[in-house]
């Protein structure tokens, strides 16, 4: 009967499970403490899957791992972090990879505009060789990188006034990240563009240094930017992903039994992440609409934001390599085709 049938499922699984757990403390696995350092609040998205992370990391070790997790980049800004990462100060991070460029340029190459369509389209280019080989690349710069996470498309807000066309951005203060090819896809847009860390941002925005900026959905809402901007203007210019970084003095350390608990609770995290945040853009959407003025961008107007891209992209060539960028087109071209 169906009813046997589960419960014999249901022993199958115990046993396995009870053998799993007795190898796992047969394993070369030792009391380590990691600390994990991030720049958004606890309540968000990010926050949310570090605290996965943190739970499958102490279930797989039988919690001998224990992760100190510093939310609001109370540890300090990404740049920062990253540093201490290399200098073995601090053992975990996750990044946006726009920063990371002070690290390896390359990883320039993920915030070119209107690449991707969707989320599981962008899953497939970072998943996949071409996102694997940019993660192995960042292992002599002295960081390990273990997967990707959705940041998510990337909107527009402001006080100034609502943006509908590429002609009101013209002067419109607006914080980037720190990296120069947001720099430039803004001011030829039109805009007055500023880098700027992301924890000075909240303030910036609210004491005027700044008129706007440009994040996911679910972070206007986590980050309660909807309280010192007015409007939300939809361009969804580009899809971001984070990185997950450990310290190479610290990963190094490790035997292969407690890499592979990391590895797999990287993995882990990763799926729930995504998961969250393509449910959370929607309900942010929502929410945003309750509390600012929210508009969608023409056609014809995208086109011109698009025509602005492709000057700032075939700059990217020259500071990239046409090489690296035929090999992300053609990992994009694939991943369209599947
Ligand atoms: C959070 C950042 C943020 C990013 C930015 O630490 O800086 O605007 O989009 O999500 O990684």
């Amino acid at each position: 009967s169906k009813k046997a049938f589960k419960s014999i499922l249901a022993i199958t699984i115990g046993t396995t499970l009870t053998i799993g757990s007795i190898s796992a403390s047969a394993q070369d696995v030792n009391s380590r403490i990691i600390r994990f350092g991030y720049g958004l609040n606890q309540d968000s998205k990010q926050g949310r899957a570090v605290q996965t992370f943190t739970e499958e990391v102490n279930r797989l070790s039988d919690g001998k791992f224990k992760v100190k997790s510093f939310a609001n980049a109370l540890l300090g800004n990404e740049i920062q972090m990253q540093n201490a990462l290399i200098g073995g100060a601090q053992e975990m991070m996750i990044t946006s990879t726009s920063s990371l460029i002070g690290i390896d340029k390359k990883f320039a190459i993920w915030d070119l505009p209107f690449m991707f369509k969707d989320g599981p389209e962008a899953d497939k280019v970072l998943d996949g060789k071409f996102g694997q080989a940019m993660l192995d690349g960042l292992e002599k710069h002295g960081v390990v990188g273990l997967v990707y996470w959705e940041n998510g498309f990337r909107d527009l807000t402001n006080s100034k006034r609502p943006i509908k066309t590429m002609d009101d951005l013209n002067s419109v203060k607006l914080r980037v990240m720190q990296n120069p090819m947001y720099l430039e896809l803004f001011n030829q847009m039109g805009a007055n563009a500023i880098p700027m860390a992301f924890s000075e941002l909240f303030t910036a925005l609210e004491t005027g240094a700044v008129d706007g900026q440009e994040n996911p959905y679910s972070t206007i809402q986590s980050s309660k930017f909807y309280e010192v901007q007015k409007y939300l203007s939809q361009t969804h210019h580009v899809y971001s992903p984070w990185v997950m970084l450990i310290s190479k003095p610290f990963w190094d350390k490790l035997s292969n039994d407690e890499k592979t608990i990391i590895k797999k609770a990287a993995v882990i995290s990763r799926e729930a992440e995504r998961k969250d945040s393509r449910e959370q853009a929607e309900k942010s959407l929502a929410f945003l609409k309750t509390k600012m003025e929210v508009n969608s961008i023409t056609p014809e107007e995208m086109d011109k934001m698009k025509a602005s891209a492709k000057i700032v992209i075939d700059a990217q060539a020259k500071e990239l390599g046409q090489d690296l960028l035929d090999q992300f087109f053609a990992a994009i071209k694939e991943a369209k085709s599947k």
